[in-house]
């Protein structure tokens, strides 16, 4: 946050540049984010990676994680460590491994929505994947006192998905990517975030 500037500016978590900036080429997902980002090259091809550096996290904790599920993951991956127009949700949190974090970050309804329908046969063991892991393996194993369960029976709204997940980084909404009211994890071109980050920063005072 060394930035005062809330409509550029990145997080100051694990891997996110001080600044954001143009990257020259950013891995496949990843992309739409290299004319401004908050994340290197080699954080956007590790983005892709199963077990990555990033956090060593394993999505394949209940069995193999399906390809269209995981590329929800991967793309919300992109839109965490890239995105410089969180500013508006940009929050001081006392974790060990970031100083700060994204809190209700409004999601664009179908955003939310393909991302649940694409994992609903799945399967998971936990709620909220930040917290309460196995680590003693080195990367994240379900708790001995959980189990796999179908991705329905653990979320059973896209709503909860979304919020529950990654502990209120999400808010689901009702707005739909037209609507310039909610933030794309998908895009294309330029960056619509912005002018929503604007919006919801102003609305602010
Ligand atoms: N995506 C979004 N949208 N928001 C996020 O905050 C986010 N965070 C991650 C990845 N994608 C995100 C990082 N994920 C642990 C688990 C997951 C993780 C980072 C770290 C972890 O080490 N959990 C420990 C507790 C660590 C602590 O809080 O001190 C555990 O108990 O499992």
């Amino acid at each position: 946050a060394l930035s005062l500037d809330k409509l550029n500016m990145c997080m100051d978590a694990k891997h996110h540049k001080v600044e954001p900036g143009p990257e020259g080429a950013l891995y496949l997902q990843c992309s739409p984010w290299r004319d401004n980002a908050c994340c290197t090259a080699n954080t956007s091809e590790e983005a892709h990676n199963d077990n990555s550096y990033l956090y060593n996290f394993n999505w394949n904790h209940c069995g193999a994680m399906s390809s269209k599920c995981k590329e929800h993951f991967i793309q919300d991956t992109c839109f965490y460590e890239c995105s410089p127009h969180l500013g508006p949700w940009i929050q001081p949190v006392d974790q060990s491994w970031r100083k700060e974090r994204i809190l209700n970050v409004p999601i664009c309804k179908e955003d939310c929505e393909r991302w649940w329908e694409d994992c609903k046969n799945d399967f998971t063991c936990k709620t909220d994947w930040h917290k309460g892991w196995d680590w003693s393996s080195g990367t994240n194993k379900c708790p001995k006192d959980s189990k796999c369960r179908k991705w329905t029976d653990v979320f059973a709204t896209p709503k909860s998905m979304c919020e529950q997940i990654w502990s209120n980084s999400y808010i689901y909404t009702t707005y739909t990517k037209d609507s310039g009211r909610c933030m794309q994890l998908w895009f294309t071109g330029a960056n619509p975030n912005k002018k929503v980050a604007e919006y919801y920063l102003n609305a602010a005072q």
